[in-house]
């Protein structure tokens, strides 16, 4: 059995590359970007997992569902109310049914697993903890939400600082731990290490159960150079002094990750790397296709880790 801690688009790409190679995986979800909206309970990163590995997940925007209508969105224009986050029509049954069964008192956990049998998926999906935790973006105009940062105001307000909120009262998932304790492997996707992944290191007990085993985890660089492979990870990474780079993502991991895996060439931060005690793996970790995928998960599970 094989743990995959994962958060944001990039997340999806490793892990469906797991499954091709046959892998029986526990994913561990980031909730800290699950928000409130129109009474609907919203959670990206777990619709990313599920919607990938349902085959349903739109392949350019890296979220939602492929080929589905906006009409309801369209009508929240039409009546002047906040229509920002782009919430397909498909994509709402999803809220429409979490935010019922959450209404109804039943978890967070329990409604995933819930959702995952409905659309056929047979790894195991686990959000990071059942409790609220929301990263907030402290910026020049102001503080908000993660979404409110990255699509409202598309990421423009200057950061000051970032916080995940009700991160000292979350209690992390029973299972979580369990499964990281019990698989042979565990793997950090090349996730945003700030808000993605950080989040579910926050959690209490989790970073701590990882440190325990850190011989057995593995890291895969979401930067290549010093530029994300997409998405916002340089920002949030510079905003709370983490080198931009793979030597910073290795040197944020330190305590948990004995290995990582990074863009082959990258010769200077791999000899930085071996300065903190982890070993640097070089190969492409550019994961466009189906068969980019399979080659990096395959290149994963054939390492010999140090
Ligand atoms: N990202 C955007 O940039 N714009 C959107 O309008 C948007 C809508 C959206 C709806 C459902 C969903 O599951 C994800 C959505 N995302 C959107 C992606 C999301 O904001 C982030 O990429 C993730 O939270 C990053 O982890």
């Amino acid at each position: 059995m094989i743990t995959v801690l994962a958060g944001g688009t990039g997340s999806i790409k490793i892990i469906r590359g797991l499954v091709s190679q046959g892998c029986e995986i526990s994913i561990v979800s980031n909730v800290a970007d699950n928000f409130w909206l129109y009474g609907l309970y919203i959670c990206p990163d777990i619709d990313t997992i599920i919607y990938g590995l349902a085959n349903l997940l739109d392949p350019i925007r890296g979220w939602g569902i492929r080929g589905d209508t906006f009409e309801c969105l369209k009508q929240f224009q039409n009546l002047r109310e906040p229509a920002w986050f782009k919430i397909g029509d498909k994509d709402l049954a999803t809220h429409i049914l979490r935010s019922a069964m959450l209404k109804n008192g039943k978890s967070l956990s329990y409604i995933t697993e819930f959702l995952s049998k409905k659309f056929a998926i047979l790894s195991r999906i686990l959000p990071a903890t059942d409790d609220p935790v929301e990263t907030r973006i402290l910026t020049n105009i102001g503080e908000m939400h993660l979404q409110e940062f990255w699509v409202k105001n598309q990421a423009k307000p200057a950061i000051i600082g970032i916080k995940y909120e009700g991160i000292e009262a979350a209690e992390s998932n029973p299972e979580v731990i369990s499964a990281i304790k019990n698989s042979k492997l565990v793997i950090l996707a090349p996730g945003n290490p700030v808000t993605s992944i950080g989040p579910i290191l926050a959690i209490n007990g989790i970073k701590k159960t990882l440190a325990e085993v850190r011989e057995k985890i593995i890291a895969v660089s979401p930067i290549i150079a010093d530029a994300a492979i997409s998405g916002p990870a340089v920002k949030y990474m510079q905003a709370i002094k983490v080198e931009p780079s793979a030597f910073g993502v290795a040197e944020f991991y330190s305590q948990i990750t004995s290995n990582i895996i990074i863009s082959e060439g990258e010769v200077d931060s791999a000899r930085r790397i071996s300065k903190l005690g982890t070993r640097a793996h070089e190969t492409n970790i550019v994961m466009r296709t189906a068969e980019d995928e399979q080659r990096l998960a395959s290149y994963l599970l054939n390492l010999q880790l140090g």
